[in-house]
């Protein structure tokens, strides 16, 4: 068997259970293959050299995790400059809150470069090579240009644009002609592919050889959706573990009388927010049974606080809550509960069983795996319904969710109505077809089937 190479922006160490479904499930593969995982430190160094970094190797059971460490200039101009300001706002169809600083792109060329040139002499010949995500698009170019031949796939886990939104990126040929020396390009939804091809059959005069091969700028890549999966069985020991369990029977006691809502997030402008917040008003301003009784938990963790689209998405839900609770709140009832932080994994699948409605609302999102983590936390005998956005990868799966355009506020207050009022038969049927499909395609699926193709491709 061919060992296992990743390589991402983070690493997270594969055998501690917080790191969370993608670290275990790529932790495991690599553990069969005694591999290796590649990427930046987490370390800045202020006074270093830009493209130049020190690379740090460490043991963890089967796995080498090798990484380097990044100057300041790198960081800020490959982490929170190209990748942060430019990738991840266009990616998510926000041209509006793209930073296209002309000095960006040298940072983030200088970084894949020298993270080929680290990575190099690490590599044996029959290696098997992952590459993850937007931080990373031109890696398998430069480690061609270096004269790596090995086999090499890339799996994008945010949205792949629609064409006229990609060609915004002042770079855009060469980030997609990048694509072109991977020999398996995976995305998480049919969307993204077709977006893909699209693109190059628009831009890059692509000839397409087959359904999944696709011929353009002179190579041919295989093209294909893998969406994302949880792990399952992990998920649901979790869901049955004692911190959960004693998260679960506090929020029931708490909120006896109540029926509680529930947003988890990274504190992002995809994650559809302040939308969700309006939404809510809406619901208690049509449908005023709810008062004194709908609770919102909304769970927002601290993210990239450093890039000012954040700070101002912070003031505007601050806002948005305050106004909330102070119109429609009495001296016993906070219509939201707003926390800026993180909740650790192990209460995760506790909050979102004491939740009768498991709001994920993103404007776009490439899978959203919040979606999948609160239909496997439900109890199956009395389920909470899924209120998700038709914009997330997820609900190319997840057809029996309540699918909702977040931009209608009016038309997500009736569904959020509608979940609140659905009979328990109705919530079972849905909850039972959610499940078979997330547990088909499980994270475990989704490893196997990219490996797989990566294997098949070329
Ligand atoms: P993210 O944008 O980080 O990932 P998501 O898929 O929702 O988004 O995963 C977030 C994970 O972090 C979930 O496991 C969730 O439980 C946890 N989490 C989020 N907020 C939390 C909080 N406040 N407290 C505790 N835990 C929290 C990117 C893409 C997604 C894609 C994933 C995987 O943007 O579209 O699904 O990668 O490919």
């Amino acid at each position: 068997m061919s060992r296992l190479v990743v390589i991402s922006n983070r690493l997270a160490d594969p055998r501690k259970p917080a790191a969370g479904g993608l670290a275990v499930a790529l932790g495991e593969a690599l553990n069969q293959t005694g591999g290796l995982w590649f990427g930046w430190s987490g370390t800045v160094v202020e006074d270093g050299t830009p493209g130049e970094g020190e690379l740090h190797t460490r043991q963890a059971g089967a796995v080498t995790l090798a990484t380097v460490d990044l100057c300041r200039e790198d960081h800020d101009s490959y982490y929170h400059g190209y990748s942060n300001s430019v990738l991840w706002p266009v990616f998510h169809y926000r041209l509006d809150l793209a930073d296209f600083n002309a000095s960006y792109i040298a940072g983030y060329r200088r970084v894949n470069q020298m993270f080929a040139r680290k990575l190099l002499p690490l590599l044996r010949d029959d290696d098997v090579i992952w590459v993850h995500d937007y931080h990373l698009i031109p890696l398998a170019a430069e480690l061609r240009a270096m004269g790596c031949k090995q086999r090499i796939g890339f799996f994008l886990h945010i949205p792949m644009p629609p064409p006229l939104i990609m060609a915004a990126i002042p770079q855009h040929e060469w980030l997609m002609r990048s694509l072109f020396a991977y020999d398996l390009v995976g995305l998480q939804s049919e969307a993204d592919v077709s977006h893909f091809t699209r693109y190059v059959r628009n831009e890059g005069s692509a000839e397409e050889v087959d359904e999944k091969r696709v011929r353009a700028f002179g190579a041919t890549v295989v093209v294909q959706s893998f969406p994302i999966g949880i792990d399952v069985d992990e998920f649901t020991r979790l869901t049955h573990a004692p911190d959960a369990v004693e998260t679960y029977e506090n929020m029931r006691d708490e909120y006896s009388r109540r029926r509680l809502l529930l947003g988890i997030d990274r504190l992002d402008y995809s994650k559809g927010i302040p939308q969700r917040v309006r939404a809510f008003r809406e619901l208690l301003d049509r449908y005023p049974e709810n008062r004194d009784s709908a609770t919102l938990i909304m769970i927002a963790s601290p993210t990239r606080d450093d890039v000012n689209a954040y700070a101002d998405l912070r003031q505007e839900l601050e806002g948005l809550c305050g106004a909330v609770n102070g119109d429609y709140g009495e001296l016993d009832w906070m219509p939201v509960r707003y926390i800026h932080r993180m909740v650790a994994r192990k209460r995760v699948p506790g909050l979102c069983r004491a939740a009768a409605v498991g709001l994920v609302t993103p404007l776009r999102d490439g899978m959203n795996l919040v979606a999948k983590e609160y239909v496997v936390a439900q109890d199956p005998d009395d389920p909470g319904v899924l209120v998700l956005s038709r914009f997330a990868g997820a609900a190319e799966q997840l057809k029996e969710a309540l699918l909702v355009n977040p931009y209608d506020t009016q038309g997500m207050a009736d569904s959020i109505q509608q979940a609140l009022q659905m009979p328990l038969v109705e919530r079972q049927a849905r909850h039972q077809k959610l499940m078979a499909r997330i547990r088909e395609h499980d994270v475990h699926w989704w490893r196997k089937a990219f490996l797989d193709a990566l294997q098949a491709a070329g």
